[in-house]
């Protein structure tokens, strides 16, 4: 027996991750992983995807890859042989899902940095075609409101520490008197500290910066990474959990929700 799964490209280190957690606890249950990694995210490229693997007798899929709620939804009902899971799709998609609760992680953000004074902002969202880069900006403009700034500067870069790099000189350039940046993942928290460096915004002209994911080398980063922790290795457990219990039953249940908490990691780089 095999599982599917379809991800985003595995050069970003999240779905890496998430990959060789849902690979470890699908071997635990001697099911084999077959992995798609398609370029873009249309139908017709997903669609084949999954007639692959039902060629290959699989019948429990797992998608990591951001899908808007009417392609899922498509997908979901078009293959209903399949036990579908997705795990990047908007949180009103009427399918099974497993995701983080970005709620809770954004908004821990904001209040950190609001109660360390901060009041000057700058928002470095993922890529606009990603669910969770959305949700994320989402919650940090709606808990900024709620503390009644108005002012936050955003930019959007593309997961990569070189776009997290480039996007600080735009952010700086916009507001000099920016004193936090928010960033969407660690990866790209690693490029604006480089260029907090080059720009020598360190020592008495610091600007604090929180990253996103927990990634173990944000520990290493300089200064130590202020994150949000989310457990891909738990992700992983319970997406094979899940779709091995959606596939015993028949047909499979078309909707089944299961959100996982996220914890805010304090280091060094909030201040
Ligand atoms: C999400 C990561 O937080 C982000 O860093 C990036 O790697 C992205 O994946 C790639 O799609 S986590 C995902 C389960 C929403």
């Amino acid at each position: 027996p095999a599982l599917g799964l379809i991800t985003s490209s595995l050069t970003y280190h999240a779905p890496s991750q998430i990959a060789a957690a849902i690979k470890s606890h699908a071997e635990e249950q001697q099911l084999q992983v077959s992995v798609a990694m398609p370029k873009g995210a249309e139908y017709e490229a997903l669609q084949s995807v999954l007639n692959e693997f039902r060629a290959q007798n699989i019948r429990g899929v797992i998608a990591n890859l951001p899908l808007e709620s009417s392609l899922a939804e498509r997908l979901s009902r078009e293959n209903d042989d399949l036990a579908c899971l997705f795990l990047d799709v908007p949180p009103e998609t009427d399918v099974s899902c497993v995701r983080f609760d970005h709620q809770e992680g954004s908004g821990a953000c904001v209040k950190h940095l609001w109660e360390l004074g901060h009041r000057q902002f700058g928002l470095l969202a993922g890529p606009a075609q990603s669910i969770s880069a959305r949700l994320r900006l989402g919650c940090w403009r709606e808990s900024l409101h709620r503390f009644g700034v108005t002012n936050a500067i955003t930019a959007w870069g593309d997961w990569s520490a070189s776009s997290g790099w480039a996007k600080t000189f735009e952010l700086i350039h916009a507001n000099p008197r920016i004193s936090a940046i928010i960033v969407a993942n660690d990866q790209m928290a690693l490029g604006v500290l480089s260029a907090l460096a080059q720009l020598k915004r360190t020592g008495a002209h610091s600007v604090s910066v929180t990253g996103y994911d927990d990634t173990a080398d944000s520990l290493f980063f300089q200064p130590a990474l202020t994150t949000v922790a989310q457990d891909f290795n738990l992700l992983g457990q319970r997406a094979v959990e899940i779709v091995t219990s959606l596939m015993a039953q028949s047909p499979p249940p078309r909707k089944v929700l299961t959100l996982l908490p996220t914890r805010l990691v304090v280091r060094e780089s909030t201040y």
